[in-house]
C-alpha cells in the first residue's frame, strides 16, 4: 500500500528559491501581493499554537466557501464534519505560511465541527454554526 506523501520536483525547486523568500520575509518588502480571499468567503485562519483564530464561526446555509489561511509555519488541514460525525465536502490543506486554500461546502442549517487532521493537531478544533 502506497501511502507516501508526494514530494515532486516542485518541492526541490521551491527549496532553491528559499533564500530569496527568507530574505524578503523579515524586511516587510513589497515583493508579491498575498493570495486573495474570495469575496464573501468565510475566513478561517490557522494560527501559531496549533489552533484556529476563533473557537466558533458562523455561516448562512447553502453554498459556504471557506478560505483557509495559514498564518502559521507548518502544514495544516481543515476538515468539516456534521453533527453526526459525517465528513462534508473535501478536506482543505495549507502547506506553508500564507497559503490559502478555498473550498465550497453545501451546508444545511446545523452545527458542524471543523478540525485539522494532522497528527498531533487535536487542539485545532472549532464549531461552525450554520443558520
Ligand atoms: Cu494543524
Amino acid at each position: 500500500m502506497k501511502r507516501r506523501l508526494l514530494l515532486p520536483a516542485a518541492a526541490v525547486s521551491a527549496l532553491a528559491g528559499l533564500t530569496f523568500t527568507v530574505a524578503a520575509c523579515g524586511g516587510g518588502g513589497t515583493s508579491q501581493p498575498a493570495p486573495t480571499i474570495p469575496a464573501g468567503a468565510l475566513e478561517v485562519d490557522a494560527v501559531a499554537g496549533l489552533k484556529f483564530d476563533k473557537s466558533e464561526y458562523t455561516a448562512k446555509a447553502g453554498s459556504v466557501t471557506i478560505a483557509y489561511v495559514n498564518k502559521d509555519s507548518q502544514r495544516h488541514t481543515l476538515v468539516v464534519k456534521d453533527s453526526a460525525d459525517v465528513l462534508v465536502g473535501t478536506k482543505l490543506e495549507v502547506v506553508k505560511n500564507n497559503s490559502i486554500s478555498t473550498g465550497t461546502f453545501e451546508l444545511a442549517a446545523g452545527t458542524y465541527t471543523i478540525y485539522c487532521d494532522v497528527p498531533g493537531h487535536g487542539s485545532m478544533k472549532a464549531t461552525l454554526v450554520v443558520t
